[in-house]
């Protein structure tokens, strides 16, 4: 007989006795004697058992209601820790803590033991973090599918000011949230040919054979919504070499050589790929984008498999694909080549199925990110996966372009799924357009960009796929989980149901005028500096005063986001304040946060000049307390929660037109930092938001940046026309900063020689003025925690939450399904 299973129950006697019984039964460990890792593996274990009755219980459910299911497809997670985010949303913090302390240890000092969990660069994968939290919080029944990456993204060091990439080795004792899944392997096929046979009928078929195999081993990870009872998975797919892979060199006694394919199978998944909107066109790339996808495909079509007899016409109110950027975008020739090769449907009804089936996020304007696969790269790893492309091609540049613009070949040239000039290259984003419904972009301005240049042609065809879905971050990691004592005055002031409802925050917006609870706002933000003060001075070795006003910048370091601007501003800073020793500065702290790929030559020179600026600045007595410079490095979630509660200024100074959207700008905003913002990605709609009184708007517009480039944008003419601008690039380019002139030649010829790609030169004079402004306004305390409070009370539509229903009403039709205790 089978017992009925027991409730674990949630007071802090079963908490305590779960933690102590992984300790002794799990790691094997005495009590008295456990490490530190020890007891937060072993509290891992006991909130992830009361988690997974609840992900069986919505697979079932889902499964028995048969409703429709959204595939998110991210070659991107970046969770961050899971420990406190679970325990926040699934209510058991504070009996953890409280067992946790019963047994002489310090919840706090666990989940900073925490290792992060960073398969992601930036932005996009941060976006799927915190759409997979809402996920489950609002119920919607959803997989994640991704990588599951030996390596995340690098660890950072500076070493003489100079970026150095560590590998991040996660995982090396194994995670305490994944469960592998080996009943659900798959195994894939790589290279090869294809030919054609025909059967009885003499109708033509295509085999792809003489293929390499990949097995894909999923581990699941369960995603704890907010105060609901829906557990959804993360599915992260390894690579496994096939298990008599290469049998025949075992049996010729090549051991070690057969042994070599095994580990070349699994580079598969070792590594992520360290580059940020730019695109990389590495061969091993495009096999990871595959093997993933063919992996989760070959899952989400076996579970319709047994799941139901239904025809296949009946796929697509099973299943919904959201394809993150293009990078899965080769789901769409694999669901075509399962089901016209491999299920025997016509062409046609393959394409109907496909197109109901998949939907695309595009996150980049930028022509360097637009992903382009060569032809011939593309045939040795794919060779079946080009011809569906080819004849995707063909079938839509004949009826659907040429029935709209007869006879228009340069129609037929911009559309086409192939790029013709200068090589030949299979465009990722054509492909992602026409192989589905819906395109949305991620901001209301950056949707319309994709609409009147991107794909402007594709708009004109297909006017009702596109539409705008603005981004948005999860308020229970950015809020509750990173601030909670903010979190708790809100609580107090509002009630909680703002964490489930963020447009219940605008009941904030009276407070803003509440002398006391300006106070107690002030306060809270001052206990956050002083904390970030100490991390400073632990991984910088500088003294900043928690009374400065706390400047940040915390991205990815691309020319397009302008680091480099910010820096100029701060070297002119610096300069006034020797030339002017009196000058009335509010004393303020720079703080930088930032990655670069690798390979990004210029980025890595912008890093390098940053610290070496901040290390003249912080330790010339002239100085003093006026201007410090901070360049945290190894940026990271979990930094990210230490630094966005202490901010006061939030740097978003993208060219504009070039950032899509941006989500840390929301995440500062929620916390209470004002922004100093162009008017690109999600600032347009921040401003919208918290009223162009409590924000700090300056630059060119989208328009203006066009209209300049038009006309011949010439960085020397500014250069010029500007002495303090003259004097502070030439002061970067001298030896002054690091003894040798030509250390920062780079960054200089990109401002000039070459042409100031990103218009640093035509914004900077606007953007110093915008800081005097900001100077200005902190010095009136009072009228600045206002305005503080104000975006804190006026940010709730950027809440994931408010994006991820509106996916699922407009793009997936689905259904929430609550899931009961
Ligand atoms: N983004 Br494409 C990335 O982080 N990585 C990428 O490869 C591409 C886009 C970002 C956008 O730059 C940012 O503006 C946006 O907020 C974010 O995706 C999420 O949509």
């Amino acid at each position: 007989m089978i017992p009925a299973p027991c409730d674990l129950g949630n007071s802090t006697e079963s908490l305590k006795n779960s933690i102590i019984n992984h300790v002794r039964f799990t790691l094997g460990a005495y009590v008295e004697s456990a490490s530190q890792n020890d007891w937060w593996v072993a509290t891992c274990l006991a909130i992830r058992d009361r988690v997974m009755d609840h992900a069986t219980k919505s697979r079932t459910i889902h499964r028995q209601s048969g409703v429709r299911r959204v595939h998110y497809l991210s070659l991107e997670y970046l969770m961050g820790r899971l420990l406190e985010n679970n325990l926040r949303n699934s209510g058991l913090y504070d009996v953890t803590k409280q067992a946790l302390s019963e047994m002489g240890k310090d919840l706090d000092e666990l989940l900073e033991s925490e290792p992060d969990m960073g398969l992601g660069n930036g932005g996009l994968g941060r976006l799927a973090a915190c759409f997979m939290d809402s996920l489950s919080t609002v119920n919607l029944p959803a997989i994640g599918y991704g990588i599951h990456y030996e390596f995340g993204l690098f660890r950072q060091e500076f070493i003489n000011g100079r970026q150095v990439e560590h590998p991040d080795a996660w995982m090396r004792d194994g995670s305490p949230w994944k469960i592998a899944r080996p009943s659900y392997r798959q195994s894939i096929q790589l290279y090869g040919r294809v030919v054609q046979k025909f059967d009885d009928y003499g109708r033509p078929h295509y085999e792809w054979v003489e293929t390499k195999q990949l097995l894909g081993l999923p581990w699941d990870i369960p995603i704890v919504g907010y105060d609901s009872h829906t557990v959804n998975v993360l599915r992260l797919w390894q690579a496994q070499a096939d298990e008599d892979f290469n049998f025949q060199v075992f049996n010729e006694g090549s051991y070690v050589e057969a042994l070599r394919d095994k580990a070349i199978a699994e580079t598969v998944s070792k590594v992520l790929y360290p580059n940020d909107s730019t695109e990389n066109g590495k061969e091993l790339r495009l096999v990871q984008q595959y093997f993933f996808v063919a992996c989760s495909l070959a899952d989400i079509v076996r579970r319709f498999k047994v799941g139901y007899t239904l025809p296949w016409s009946e796929f697509p109110s099973k299943a919904a694909i959201q394809l993150n950027d293009t990078h899965p975008a080769v789901a769409i020739p694999e669901l075509m080549r399962i089901l016209v090769d491999l299920e025997g449907l016509e062409w046609e009804e393959a394409w109907d199925i496909c197109q109901k089936t998949f939907s695309y996020t595009n996150h980049t304007l930028l022509p360097e990110a637009l992903e382009m696969w060569s032809v011939s790269l593309f045939e040795r790893v794919l060779p079946r996966h080009l011809q569906i492309i080819y004849e995707i091609n063909q079938r839509f540049l004949e009826q659907d372009v040429e029935g709209k613009w007869p006879g228009d070949n340069e129609k037929k040239r911009s559309l086409s799924l192939i790029e013709e000039r200068g090589g030949r290259y299979v465009r990722m984003a054509n492909l992602s357009v026409l192989g589905s419904h819906a395109t949305n972009g991620v901001a209301a301005l950056h949707t319309r960009l994709l609409c009147e240049r991107l794909f402007a042609d594709f708009y004109a065809l297909y006017p009702d796929r596109f539409l705008n879905l603005t981004n948005g971050i999860t308020f229970r990691r950015w809020l509750d989980v990173c601030n909670p004592e903010l979190s708790a005055l809100i609580t107090e002031a509002i009630g909680k149901d703002w964490k489930k409802d963020a447009a219940l925050l605008r009941n904030l917006d009276p407070y803003a005028d509440d002398p006391a609870f300006r106070a107690r706002y002030a306060q809270i933000k001052r206990g956050h500096k002083a904390k970030l003060a100490e991390v400073i001075q632990a991984e910088c070795g500088v003294t900043v005063s928690p009374d400065a006003l706390f400047d940040v910048q915390i991205k990815r370091l691309h020319e397009y986001k302008r680091q480099h601007l910010n820096l100029l501003n701060i070297v002119t800073m610096y300069r006034e304040i020797l030339d002017n020793p009196d000058a009335d500065f509010h004393p303020r702290v720079f703080i930088f946060g930032a990655k670069a790929a690798p390979g990004y030559f210029l980025a890595k020179n912008i890093i390098h000049a940053i610290n070496a600026v901040a290390a003249k600045v912080n330790n010339d007595p002239r100085v003093g307390d006026k201007l410090k410079v901070v360049f945290l490095p190894n940026y990271r979630v979990s930094l990210a929660e230490k630094i966005i509660p202490a901010a006061d200024l939030s740097e978003q100074i993208s060219t504009a037109g070039k950032e899509a959207s941006g989500t840390g700008n929301m995440k500062l905003a929620l916390n209470g930092s004002l922004t100093i913002g162009t008017l690109d990605g999600a600032n347009v709609e921040i401003e919208e938001e918290v009223g162009s009184e409590n924000i700090f708007i300056f630059g060119l517009t989208v328009e203006e940046v066009t209209a300049l480039k038009a006309k011949g944008y010439n960085p020397w003419d500014y250069y010029w026309a500007n002495k303090k601008l003259r004097d502070t690039i030439d002061w970067i380019s001298s030896d002054y900063f690091t003894g040798n002139a030509e250390e920062f030649l780079p960054l200089r010829r990109s401002l000039l020689d070459h042409g100031d790609p990103y218009l640093c030169l035509a914004d900077y004079q606007p953007y110093v003025d915008a800081q005097a402004k900001v100077d200005a306004a902190y010095k009136d305390k009072d009228h600045w925690m206002k305005m503080a409070i104000l975006n804190t009370a006026r940010v709730g539509k950027f809440s994931s939450d408010r994006t991820i229903l509106e996916y699922a009403e407009k793009v997936w039709h689905l259904p929430q399904v609550v899931v009961n205790d």
